[in-house]
């Protein structure tokens, strides 16, 4: 503590204990001429030892011979310790008629000192609208334009000096950059855990995060991103800005399929439809294990303790994309294994062989049904789905998605229709609920108007009569191809020869109105009929961009009653009519 303040701390006590005495003092014989002065106290312990930029300021004025009008208040940088007013007095002081106020000394240097004058001003004059800029040098004026010059507007302030505190309260404070702190941003799909990175990613990856500085947010001066190395030999800092707190790495097809062993990544910052570019990031291991370090930097130029993603005992696994169709697996049914199987040699069976490899994410990975029923994220799912799992999406032509009666809706919604909206062709292939099922959801990316909603439930009525949909196909029912468009007729597809019957729950979906119609049900030739009609179950959009089947395609692998070649000639089909020159970001095939 400087003797200033202890003066300031014994002088304030003196004067508690001797009021009632002064009072009368003041009443009795009133000093004309007298200045007042003036006192700073430091909450909230008077520690002016080297400490934060947050400082609480309080200070008062005494005045023998009249009121305290207001005070003339100036901090700015010094060398040493100060505790007298310069000569000439050249400080730029502001007229306050507060008593308090919680100072965020402007540091943008590791240490600094700060000198503080309050200098009290009794009611001899007459005040100045708050705020008002004030120099005392050469004579005290009202520096209306703020450049430290008496010229055009200024107001010469004749009666300034005779009623301010010759003397002042002055006081030096060293202060000491604390260096900021760096965390991760909530999961946002679920703010009740914490953010994580799948354990396996192919290579797009989004992190978010925020700083923070004890002197002040607003001293933070930038972030810095680095992977698998921050030392000086290989590792390379990527500096992006303050708002860039969601950053998404990327490596385009061109660059991942032409690769060695490590690529460098495209880094955005955003959301996907809000992207910038703000660099790119050397050194991600393909098919390999993979960290990156997150730092935030201050004004002052220290950087906050280093941010690891993965943590503790987490791994982050990138796996090089080789394959042009992504197959994402939302399957989570008995028959996972087989339906797998079936997708994968049915697109490995296309002629030509360009689907023989198929990359595969398994969105449904550790989600029970009653996981997927509340709208949880599979493990493998990016926490940022926008932009991670469309910047995901964009490495492939196209996508397969074959999901159970619950698909991962909140996911599908957030992915499918802008990775439609650039360039990407999607199979969807979906059961539905017995007794519920999620058509709005469905409609936000899939070409359908609606999905009868009748009771397919074990309770529902015996047939007859017969609903609109059912929950139990026989073996070998076939599935005709519409034929409006003769020039355009898909392969014919049955239901295969076992079980006898399939446990699906079937119901006619109808068309938005710029879609048409693929394929219908044969009509029930059960007695008593169960199904009404020949249910539309398959529809594409008029734009020939996304597919959407209402029954599982695993179980319309039929080469007898269907096409020879089963549900691969449906897929040939299929993907050959998808806009043909369509490639999305990709380079080889
Ligand atoms: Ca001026
Ligand atoms: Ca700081």
């Amino acid at each position: 503590m400087s003797t200033r303040f202890h003066i300031a701390v014994v002088l304030i006590l003196a004067l508690a204990l001797l009021l009632p005495s002064c009072k009368e003092h003041v009443a009795d014989d009133p000093v004309p001429g007298q200045q007042p002065r003036t006192y700073l106290w430091l909450f909230p312990d008077g520690d002016v030892s080297t400490g934060v930029s947050r400082k609480h300021l309080r200070w008062w004025g005494e005045s023998p011979d009249g009121l305290v009008r207001g005070y003339l208040f100036s901090y700015t940088i010094v060398t040493g310790s100060v505790t007298t007013l310069p000569q000439p007095d050249t400080l730029r002081y502001t007229w306050v008629t507060k008593n308090d106020s919680t100072l965020l000394f402007p540091l943008d240097t590791l240490f600094r000192r700060f000198a503080v004058v309050v200098r009290a001003v009794d009611d001899g004059f007459g005040g100045l609208p708050e705020h008002a800029i004030v120099r005392m040098n050469p004579a005290p004026y009202w520096d209306k334009n703020d450049n430290g010059v008496y010229d055009s507007a200024d107001e010469n302030l004749t009666s300034l000096s005779a009623a301010t505190d010759p003397v002042g309260a002055v006081q030096t404070f060293p202060i000491r950059n604390t260096p900021p702190a760096i965390g991760l941003l909530p999961n946002p799909s679920d703010p009740n855990a914490a953010q994580r990175l799948p354990d396996t990613t192919f290579t797009v990856v989004a992190i978010g995060f925020k700083g923070s500085d004890p002197d002040g947010d607003n001293t933070l001066s930038s972030y810095r991103i680095a992977l698998n190395d921050t030392g000086a030999t290989t590792g390379q800092w990527l500096t992006v800005g303050l708002r860039d707190t969601i950053l998404t790495l990327v490596v385009p097809r061109s660059r991942s399929d032409a690769a060695g062993a490590t690529v460098s990544a495209d880094v955005y910052s955003g959301s996907f439809l809000g992207r910038r570019l703000v660099g790119q990031l050397t050194n991600l291991r393909l098919d390999d294990q993979n960290v990156m370090y997150i730092e935030a930097r201050d004004v002052a130029g220290e950087y906050s303790p280093v941010l690891k993603m993965p943590s503790g005992t987490d791994r982050w696994y990138v796996r090089r994309p080789r394959a042009k169709i992504l197959l994402v697996n939302d399957y989570t049914n008995f028959d996972a294994a087989t339906a797998r199987t079936t997708y994968l040699s049915s697109l490995a069976a296309v002629p030509g062989g360009q689907y023989a490899q198929v990359d595969v994410l398994d969105i449904g990975l550790g989600l029970t049904a009653t996981d997927k029923e509340s709208g949880r994220y599979g493990r493998l799912v990016p926490q940022f789905v926008d932009p991670a799992l469309i910047q995901t999406f964009m490495l492939y032509d196209n996508i397969l998605w074959y999901t159970d009666q619950l698909p991962s809706l909140g996911v599908a919604q957030l992915s499918v229709f802008p990775y439609l909206q650039n360039g990407g062709r999607v199979i969807f292939s979906t059961m539905f609920l017995n007794t519920t099922d999620p058509r709005g959801a469905l409609k936000d990316f899939a070409p359908i108007d609606s999905v009868s909603s009748v009771d397919l439930s074990p309770t529902r009525p015996v047939p007859p009569p017969a609903v609109a949909g059912d929950s139990r196909i026989p073996a070998n029912y076939v599935v005709y191809a519409d034929s409006t468009n003769p020039a355009s007729i898909y392969p014919q597809l049955a239901f295969n020869a076992s079980p006898s019957i399939h446990s699906v729950f079937m119901r006619p979906i109808y068309r938005r109105s710029d879609a048409r119609y693929l394929y219908h049900l044969q009509a029930d030739t059960r007695s008593p009929q169960r199904y009404v009609g020949a249910p539309n179950i398959a529809v594409i959009d008029g734009q020939n961009t996304i597919i959407f089947v209402g029954v599982p395609l695993h179980v319309l692998n039929n080469t007898t009653l269907g096409d020879p070649q089963g549900l691969s000639g449906f897929l040939a089909k299929a993907l050959s009519q998808f806009s043909p020159n369509q490639r999305v970001n990709r380079f080889i095939f």
